[in-house]
């Protein structure tokens, strides 16, 4: 077992039965020119977070978890893509927009790929997500249990959207979730420090949070 020292208290988990989820560390998020961009973010923001999730990844790796990397992107005819998530606010380019890194948020596109300090190995698990949750309308739940996994350890992209909401939909399926704060990021500082409040508030009510330098230490 490992002992993480976390909030709102240890993280215990057997490595065999855990596995890493990082969340759509993609270049459609990270660089300039995505979607991420279109919305009106300013991505530099982001580039502190690829450092850590690429020390949280070789930790991963080095204690045999299995890692799943997931992308938000959708079908080229933009069948799995909701009007109303197209339709939102006022981007200067919308999803499947051609922008500088292909078309925007659509899978196979450079920039619904993984940035290149993160790009998947071999046995890693790719999950491609129409949604801001990792869960809906895709199989890792499934592929989760195929594996045993109870405990999931989070990084990536952003706090309070994706990983967020990932977090509570593991939550409500089940697993102890870990969020690994210098592994995540946001758009909006106060945003992300609010998100990390809220997940281990009330005795975890969502999960755990703790310091890279925890798991170094683990
Ligand atoms: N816009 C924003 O903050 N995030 C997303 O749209 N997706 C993810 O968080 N991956």
């Amino acid at each position: 077992m490992i002992t993480v020292d976390a909030l709102p208290g240890p993280f215990v988990f057997d490595p065999r039965r855990a596995a890493l989820v990082m969340i759509d560390m993609q270049r459609d998020f990270i660089e300039p020119g995505g979607f991420g961009a279109t919305l009106g973010n300013d991505v530099s923001l982001l580039a502190p977070v690829v450092p850590a999730a690429v020390e949280l990844v070789a930790w991963a790796r080095q204690r045999g978890l299995l890692i799943v990397h997931t992308k938000e992107c959708h079908r080229p005819d933009l069948a799995d893509c909701p009007s109303a998530k197209r339709s939102r606010g006022l981007p200067s380019l919308r999803i499947g927009d051609a922008g500088p890194m292909g078309r925007i948020l659509i899978d196979g596109e450079p920039g619904a790929d993984f940035v290149a300090a993160l790009a998947p190995q071999a046995g890693d698990i790719v999950i491609r997500k129409p949604g801001k949750g990792a869960f809906y309308a895709t199989d890792l739940h499934g592929i989760l249990k195929d594996h045993s996994i109870t405990s999931l350890v989070f990084g990536g992209v952003t706090t309070e959207v994706c990983v967020q909401t990932t977090m509570r939909e593991a939550n409500d399926r089940g697993y102890d979730s870990l969020l690994v704060e210098e592994a995540t990021g946001s758009y909006f500082a106060q945003f992300k420090q609010a998100a990390i409040e809220m997940i281990r508030a009330q005795g975890g009510i969502v999960g755990w949070t703790a310091r890279l330098g925890a798991l170094r230490e683990a």
